[in-house]
């Protein structure tokens, strides 16, 4: 009890009339000082100079053990995640059973098969070497050899990989040599990646391994140049409630042609093609910027950043993505795709935006959206008090012009760095150095992301790898009006009378990228801000202390 007086709560306060440097001393005034010490660093006051400058964030770094965060594992980022959403790949968890089966359809990244014979989805499946005590002891690599056999029987698809969990990584199962001996002998393209949990301090390390195995394995198998104008990928939009349709949507309605998606709605084949186009959008810098500078090196491909969250930060991609092509029709049809989109999304808008004003809102999810959804909170009028990255890097956060000053630590070391060179017969560059230097001092940005600092406000306090005590203490110190996290954070924040927005999954919502997104968003942002229906609940020992209970038997 003596702990729990000290705790903050007991001091109504808001935002206004607090100073972020105060509020940041008591928040770490809790933990013993080496701790605190380490989260000072990672708990920032942003304050933005002229040029764009901001603090130092140190991010990309161990969670200090007992804190509760929000991170996931490294087997999580490159199954879950980069993996993950391809239809026609059979993933095979080597592992125990748990891996595979909470990897299992919980992303919510949703897929359209081809209706042709060969357009498999085997995303509705779990497949494991469900490792049992035996293969721990003795090895498993039988075991990974007879399932993907088995796969192979059941399925006949065009490719399998193989993901590794914590004990493959410790038992010292070479799969690489499995997948090799499985790719002769079956004639199909097999992989594998060493990519146990353990391998790094988040999913961000995953990422990297996924990006680095794709790339080595299936980038460039097929060099068909298809039909389109305007060929462009999308790199880092993973469908979660299908914002990767709304997106083709609208890129079909512009005239643009998406080879490949990494990897929302994407197969296999458009992956081994996606060389071809002649220009790569990135939307999440963090998971999958690897693949977009290898891609360059080596075939020429540029790459620029894009967002389609938030209806105007969608017309901004477009009209960048039309302006790297330079052709006047194409200029024109994007610009007329806007103008016959925006009205609806903004007279949505107007029509919200009167209750949701100044409301106050917190954002702490994986190394992207925490920067992406405020465009949309801002369309709503809204203020994000604080928002930070579970794994974000600190180019993320403070942009990639911070790249060259970011130490290598021993985690860091830990993931392969692949060197790549310029293919000798299929390097091509897509653009003239002339030509890109004319749009680079119009201001068009190439291999650039400003990170999510620059665009927030003086004061607004920026935190990396948020611990359940800092959440407890944000939310009853501020009463943010919303906080969006995830699944793991959700009923502890509503048990403070707060609504949760997931803006990993979109609880079941979505899709909200583009501009018919923009809509559905401002809805259910509206609902939720307006609605309040938590803080009416109240815990039956909030209401009534001294509970009496009788066992069933008396
Ligand atoms: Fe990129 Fe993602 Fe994200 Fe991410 Fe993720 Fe996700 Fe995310 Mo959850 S790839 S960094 S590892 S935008 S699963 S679709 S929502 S934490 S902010």
């Amino acid at each position: 009890m003596a702990e729990a007086a000290k705790d903050l709560s007991t001091e109504k306060v808001t935002l206004d009339n607090l100073d972020p440097e105060e509020v940041k001393a008591r928040i770490m005034a809790k933990y013993p000082p080496k701790v605190a010490r380490k989260r000072s660093k990672q708990f920032v006051i942003n304050k933005v100079g002229e040029d764009g400058k901001t603090p130092v964030i140190n991010a990309n770094v161990r969670t200090v053990p007992g804190l509760m965060g929000q991170r996931g594992c490294c087997y999580a980022g490159c199954k879950g995640v980069v993996l993950g959403p391809t239809r026609d790949i059979i993933n095979i968890t080597h592992g125990p059973i748990g891996c595979g089966f909470y990897s299992w359809l919980t992303r919510r990244n949703q897929t359209d098969p081809e209706s042709t014979p060969d357009g498999h989805n085997f995303m509705t499946y779990c497949f494991s070497t469900d490792m049992q005590d035996e293969e721990i002891i003795f090895g498993g690599e039988k075991k990974l050899k007879q399932a993907i056999q088995e796969a192979y029987d059941n399925f006949k698809p065009k490719a399998i990989a193989v993901f590794s969990t914590c004990p493959v990584g410790l038992i010292g199962d070479d799969v690489h040599s499995v997948c090799r001996e499985m790719k002769e002998k079956l004639g199909i393209n097999v992989f594998g990646f060493s990519c146990e949990g353990y391998k790094g301090v988040s999913q961000s390390a995953g990422h990297h391994i996924a990006n680095n195995g794709i790339f080595k394995h299936v980038v460039g198998l097929d060099d068909t140049i298809k039909e389109g104008k305007y060929r462009i990928n999308l790199l880092g939009e993973y469908n979660i409630g299908g914002d990767a349709f709304e997106i083709e949507r609208i890129f079909d309605k512009c005239g643009i042609t998406q080879v490949a998606t990494y990897s929302g709605n994407s197969s296999i084949d458009a992956f081994a093609n996606s060389h071809t186009a002649d220009l790569n959008c990135i939307m999440c810098h963090r998971s999958i910027n690897y693949v977009a500078e290898m891609m360059e090196t080596k075939f020429g491909v540029p790459w620029i950043k894009v967002n389609f969250i938030g209806a105007h930060a969608t017309a901004k991609s477009l009209r960048k993505i039309a302006q790297y092509f330079g052709e006047q029709e194409l200029i024109d049809k994007v610009e007329e795709v806007i103008a016959e989109e925006l009205p609806e999304v903004e007279a949505a808008c107007a029509e919200v935006r009167p209750r949701t004003e100044g409301k106050r809102a917190m954002l702490f999810v994986g190394g992207s959206r925490a920067h992406h959804y405020q465009e949309l909170f801002g369309e709503l009028g809204m203020k994000t008090l604080s928002a930070g990255y579970e794994f974000g890097h600190r180019d993320d956060y403070e942009g990639r012009k911070v790249l060259p000053d970011i130490k290598v630590d021993a985690d860091s070391r830990n993931i392969e760095e692949l060197t790549i060179e310029k293919d000798p017969e299929r390097f091509n560059p897509r653009i003239s150095e002339e030509r890109k230097a004319e749009l680079e001092k119009a201001g068009f940005a190439f291999n650039d992301y400003d990170g999510m600092m620059p665009e927030m406000p003086d004061g607004a306090m920026v935190i990396d790898d948020l611990s359940q005590w800092e959440t407890d203490q944000l939310i009853k110190i501020f009463k943010p009006d919303l906080f969006c996290a995830g699944i793991k954070e959700k009923y502890t924040v509503q048990k403070h009378g707060i609504p949760l927005k997931q803006l990993h999954s979109y609880d079941y919502g979505g899709p909200y990228a583009g501009f018919k997104g923009a809509i559905n968003f401002y809805h259910e942002i509206d609902r939720m801000v307006n609605s309040r229906v938590w803080e009416y609940m109240k815990a039956p020992w909030d209401k009534n202390p001294e509970l009496a209970a009788t066992y069933a038997c008396d």
